[in-house]
């Protein structure tokens, strides 16, 4: 049975890959950081199907240690502070956990699991304010957030390990991916929760940002199968993982409201708060090279997407 550590399990892109991996076949091991309550609500339902082991992205000696005792064949390293306001007023820390979070986890492989195949969570915000369209893995990085700067410094060293060090190291550079159990702070959870309260009468109005940013949204469901993958290939590169199509923050808040009959301009209301120092205007990836050579493809559209999340927020907060 191989065995999987995956950082990050408590968040949206954890609990995805660990029921992926679970039926697989995996063992599977979950890090998570210590608090003072247990945030496992995205994936109670899974234990004690999987492991829990305690660590921190901060601390180098919590690291080796989990490696030490787990011996993982694969190692997912998701955990990281991943949104993009809160890294313009926490830089330093964004940089802590994002980027040299990454240095951490990558020194406890090269000393005790120097054969385990390794993935990072790379992100199109690398991307930022783009240089050409559409990204794909051969397009300069232009970040234009804290956690865009630390999401590059997290990409180079694993590409610098993986070439120094002969480790199996991946990553994906993923575009934006989307679920129910997509953080609450994220557009389109914000939007689709408004849209179920305002339509169950909990809610008068959307406070919203930049309505013309426009990113490739995809299923996360889908996007934990590409990194896994990944970590199957006979050899290790790095991959785009994206949809290939672009929408606009507006067509999702037209696609969310029209999915509850509602007119979304009488809701949304701009709100300076919700607009960034630096914006990525544009994101939209060519995934041509994960089509090809590992035989991914995306299996929800936009559409679908908004409609499953609206959905699942009508379920929650209707009255039983
Ligand atoms: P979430 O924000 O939902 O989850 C982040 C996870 O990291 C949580 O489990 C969190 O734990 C954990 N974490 C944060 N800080 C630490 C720390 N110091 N030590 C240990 N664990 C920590 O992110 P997603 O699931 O959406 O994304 C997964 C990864 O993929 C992230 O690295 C993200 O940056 C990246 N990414 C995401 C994309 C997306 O569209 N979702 C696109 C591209 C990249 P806790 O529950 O305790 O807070
Ligand atoms: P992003 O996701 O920054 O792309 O990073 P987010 O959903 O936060 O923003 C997407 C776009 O929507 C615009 N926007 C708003 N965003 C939020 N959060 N709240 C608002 O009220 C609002 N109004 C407009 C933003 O300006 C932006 O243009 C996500 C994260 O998951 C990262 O960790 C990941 O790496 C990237 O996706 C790919």
């Amino acid at each position: 049975m191989p065995r999987a550590l995956i950082t990050g399990i408590t968040g949206q892109d954890g609990s995805y890959l660990a029921e992926h991996l679970l039926a697989k076949g995996y063992d599977v091991i979950g890090m998570v950081r210590r608090t003072s309550h247990h945030s496992y609500e995205r994936i109670d339902h899974l234990i004690p199907r999987v492991r829990i082991v305690a660590a921190d992205l901060l601390d180098q000696h919590s690291l080796t240690m989990v490696l030490q005792e787990t011996q993982p064949d694969e190692i997912y390293n998701l955990a990281a502070q991943s949104f993009v306001p809160t890294s313009f007023t926490q830089p330093v820390l964004t940089g802590e956990f994002t980027a040299l979070g990454v240095t951490r986890i990558l020194e406890a492989v090269r000393l005790v699991s120097p054969n385990a195949r390794f993935y990072q969570a790379s992100s199109s915000e690398m991307f930022g304010k783009v240089v050409e369209t559409p990204q794909s893995e051969s397009t300069p990085f232009y970040p234009r957030s804290p956690y865009g700067v630390a999401k590059l410094y997290g990409h180079w060293i694993t590409v610098n390990y993986r070439e120094s060090y002969n480790l199996y190291a991946v990553s994906g550079i993923l575009f934006n991916h989307e679920s129910p159990r997509r953080g609450m702070e994220f557009v389109t959870r914000k939007v689709t929760d408004a849209a179920a309260r305002i339509k169950l009468g909990l809610a008068t109005e959307l406070r919203m940002g930049n309505l013309d940013a426009k990113r490739d949204w995809g299923f996360a469901g889908d996007y934990v199968d590409a990194m896994w993958r990944m970590l199957q290939a006979p050899s290790p590169q790095d991959y785009v993982v994206g949809t290939g199509k672009t929408h606009s923050v507006e067509d999702l808040v037209r696609v969310a409201f029209d999915h509850v009959g509602l007119d979304w301009k009488q809701y949304v209301v701009s709100d300076p708060q919700f607009y960034r120092p630096a914006e990525v205007d544009l994101l939209i990836a060519d995934p041509g090279r994960i089509n090809k050579a590992l035989g991914w493809k995306p299996s929800v559209s936009f559409e679908g997407l908004v409609k499953m999340m609206v959905d699942a927020d009508l379920g929650r907060l209707a009255p039983k």
